[in-house]
């Protein structure tokens, strides 16, 4: 036997649906984001989706916030495109105005976040990952893994599901083999980009989650519609990067550890370690000359300039003439040597970073040196300054944690 409804019933059923259209629409205009707020051009707002110039190239940075996101977004923001940023924390040595045109705070692990990031952009640049020198490298292996190859597949996914037409992503000279990586002195390898098949990274998980990413990008471009850029940059540095706190970089640390010693420089291993060190101004004009080619295959993008450990020390004390006695003490030290070959970017791209260790590694250390002065002004203890930190990151950590240089 039907049950009948009374009109009431019926009426209010009525309402229920009205109300539940009106959600519904409320939600596809907003693609979700009702509550979200975000900057454009210094202001609060909650506007979506994000209007913006059709005039200008629209481009979103991951990890905009962070060194060489910040460097790249200010030199495209100078050159008329339009940025956005993603990331899970504030920069800290950039106004907004200087380098961005609207700024989202968005952990990029979640997809819905990587959503709202590639939303109506025409290029993405990916940086965002959780990362530093091998102080950090060595001692976060899983929470590198889980955070880098969340943000890095969700990104790829949004970019599909958005119609974003580029896509650059930032690898690492740490793809390749820690068998090709055992000779330091005249025998360091020149790695060109054929050595990184076949795959051996058992060393880091940070290198092997730049690899699956590249694959990641490789066959994302295979059946979608997007082009992909990938750079392997190598080890690289500059004025507003990371200087203390546990992920900086050996060119940072070596200019920090001159400039608040007296006597001694404490460094990780004997020294005889090989690198090459590429200027933040020349990663930023590779990845743009990249990202406006058609290379489609991963390019070194690196100073083939190499120098020990024990020379880059020299070289920053010879800065202010400083003379200190090196002191060799265990430390994590990564693979024991490594160049870049840029024969491939100078065939596909006719060019090549080529400023100098010693120009750049001064840039970077008048820099640091007035950071550490205005820390001490503010009342921090120079001696912890001196050496260098491991620190531990945990998942649970978010971007204010880590800006803040507590892990
Ligand atoms: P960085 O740490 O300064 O920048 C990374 C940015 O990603 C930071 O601003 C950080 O807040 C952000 N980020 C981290 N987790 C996030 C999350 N869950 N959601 C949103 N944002 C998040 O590092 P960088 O030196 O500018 O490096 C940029 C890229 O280049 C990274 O992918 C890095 O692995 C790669 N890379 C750098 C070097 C180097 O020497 N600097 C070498 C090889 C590769
Ligand atoms: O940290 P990093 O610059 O990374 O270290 C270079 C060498 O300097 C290592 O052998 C390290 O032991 C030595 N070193 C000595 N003292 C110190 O105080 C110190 N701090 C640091 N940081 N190092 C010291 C990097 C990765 C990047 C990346 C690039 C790609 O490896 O850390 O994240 O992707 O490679 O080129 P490095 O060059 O081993």
């Amino acid at each position: 036997m039907e049950a009948a409804l009374s009109e009431r019933t019926i009426s209010c059923l009525l309402d229920q649906i009205d109300e539940l259209r009106e959600e519904v629409t409320d939600l596809k205009a907003n693609g979700g984001a009702a509550d979200y707020y975000y900057h454009v051009e210094g202001v609060k707002t909650k506007v979506w989706p994000p209007v913006r110039p059709t005039d200008k190239n629209i481009v979103m940075i991951g990890g905009g916030g962070g060194f060489i996101g910040s460097h790249l977004a200010k030199r495209l923001k100078e050159e008329g495109e339009y940025i956005v940023i993603a990331d899970w924390a504030k920069n800290i040595y950039f106004e907004d105005s200087e380098f961005c045109n609207e700024y989202h705070m968005l952990d990029l692990r979640f997809q819905d976040n990587a959503d709202k990031a590639c939303t109506g952009v025409h290029d993405v640049y990916d940086l965002a990952a959780d990362m530093g020198g091998m102080g950090f490298i060595e001692s976060n292996h899983t929470v590198i893994l889980q955070n880098s190859i969340r943000i890095n597949i969700n990104c790829l996914a949004s970019c599909v599901e958005f119609g974003v037409k580029k896509f650059f992503f930032s690898s690492s000279a740490c793809v390749y083999p820690d068998y090709a990586q055992t000779q330091a002195g005249e025998f360091t390898p020149n790695l060109k980009e054929s050595d990184a098949w076949p795959a051996d990274i058992r060393s880091n998980a940070y290198g092997f989650e730049k690899l699956v990413t590249e694959e990641a990008t490789k066959w994302t471009a295979h059946d979608h519609p997007i082009e992909v850029h990938v750079a392997r940059f190598h080890n690289i540095y500059g004025p507003q990067g990371t200087w203390c706190g546990g992920r900086e970089k050996a060119p940072a640390a070596f200019c920090r550890k001159v400039i608040t010693n007296d006597e001694v420089f404490p460094m990780w291993g004997d020294g005889e370690q090989t690198r090459s060190f590429c200027l933040v101004d020349d990663c930023v004009e590779g990845v743009i000359r990249i990202m406006r080619s058609d290379c489609y295959e991963p390019l070194n993008l690196g100073s083939d300039e190499l120098i020990s450990m024990n020379d880059m020390a020299k070289l920053a004390m010879s800065f202010e003439n400083k003379q200190l006695r090196i002191e060799h003490i265990p430390g994590p030290q990564g693979v024991r040597g490594r160049n870049s070959d840029n024969t491939m970017i100078k065939e596909k791209l006719g060019w090549a970073p080529s400023i100098t260790l010693p120009v750049g590694l001064k840039k970077t250390y008048f820099w640091i040196k007035q950071k550490v002065a205005e820390e001490v002004a503010n009342g921090a203890d120079i001696d912890t300054y001196k050496g260098s930190v491991i620190v531990k990151a945990t998942l649970k950590d978010d971007g204010a944690s880590v800006r803040k240089g507590g892990n």
